[in-house]
């Protein structure tokens, strides 16, 4: 009697439990289907790309001469004739710079360079082409087709987007940016994917005090960070050959802190 009661008990409880296990299941199923439709990764970036390839805003024979630049809408050059630098006011909103801060901060690793002491560059990097969550992804696809849209540039020929992150007494010092021909450097640095052609910054906040980018062979060529904006140079002069004008530095932060991003463009692509 007691035997057939208990076995009653859980007979009854199992059938209780099953449908609520089940539509928890199907619940559960129906969410992971919703957000696999809200954001797939890889069609976002197979629709991103079409979409770049369709609008053909760059030239795909583009070679990172300074001829074949187009101007990116809206964009105020310095006014020199030592290099090719410009600026583009609110290339970025304050929301865009916000998220791409919140994103990018937790993965900072130190900030290397490929030649020179060890105390010439002192802050910290994180490299949004290595981002793992969708949400990571997003913003580092979003970005890099705005800016190659921007320079009308392929983005086969672009460096991987790194933000950059300096505290109060951080600094960058003169250096340029291209690979010294000749040397180790290049040898490592330029075989695969060439020489660097342009580089292009966004300043992501406005530090209290400090971090300006100066170009020091420039008169007037000092530019104070300002939410938003990008700047954008021309490593190369028009032949090709390296510009040493562009010797730049990223001064001492003095107070609060400067977030930026940049991204190089190569003057070949992978075969
Ligand atoms: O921080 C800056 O203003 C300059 C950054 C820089 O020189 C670079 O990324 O090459």
């Amino acid at each position: 009697m007691r035997k057939t009661k208990r076995k009653t008990a859980t007979a009854k409880r199992s059938t209780k439990k099953k449908p609520r296990a089940k539509s928890l299941a199907k619940a559960k199923a129906r969410e992971a289907q919703e957000q696999q439709r809200e954001f797939d990764v890889e069609e976002y970036i197979k629709g991103k790309i079409e979409e770049l390839n369709k609008g053909l805003l760059f030239s795909p024979e583009w070679v990172g001469s300074t001829l074949s630049m187009i101007a990116p809408e809206n964009a105020e050059w310095l006014p020199t004739t030592q290099a090719q630098v410009l600026k583009i006011d609110n290339f970025l909103s304050k929301e865009e710079c916000e998220n791409i801060i919140k994103v990018c901060t937790p993965h900072l690793r130190p900030s290397t360079i490929t030649s020179g002491e060890a105390d010439f560059r002192t802050s910290k990097t994180s490299d949004m082409a290595s981002m793992p969550s969708p949400e990571e992804i997003k913003t580092t696809v979003d970005l890099d087709v705005k800016i190659c849209n921007a320079m009308n540039i392929h983005p086969l020929h672009a460096e991987g987007t790194q933000f950059q992150y300096y505290q109060a007494g951080e600094f960058f010092k003169p250096h340029t940016d291209f690979f010294e021909p000749g040397t180790a450097e290049y040898e490592e640095h330029a075989k695969d994917l060439g020489q660097r052609t342009w580089t292009f910054m966004i300043f992501l906040n406005e530090p209290e005090q400090g971090g300006e980018t100066e170009f020091m062979n420039i008169r007037n060529a000092t530019i104070v960070p300002k939410v938003g904006m990008a700047l954008a140079w021309n490593n190369l002069n028009q032949d090709g050959t390296v510009n040493r004008d562009t010797l730049h530095q990223g001064k001492m932060v003095s107070k609060g802190h400067k977030a930026i991003v940049t991204k190089w463009f190569r003057d070949k692509r992978p075969v």
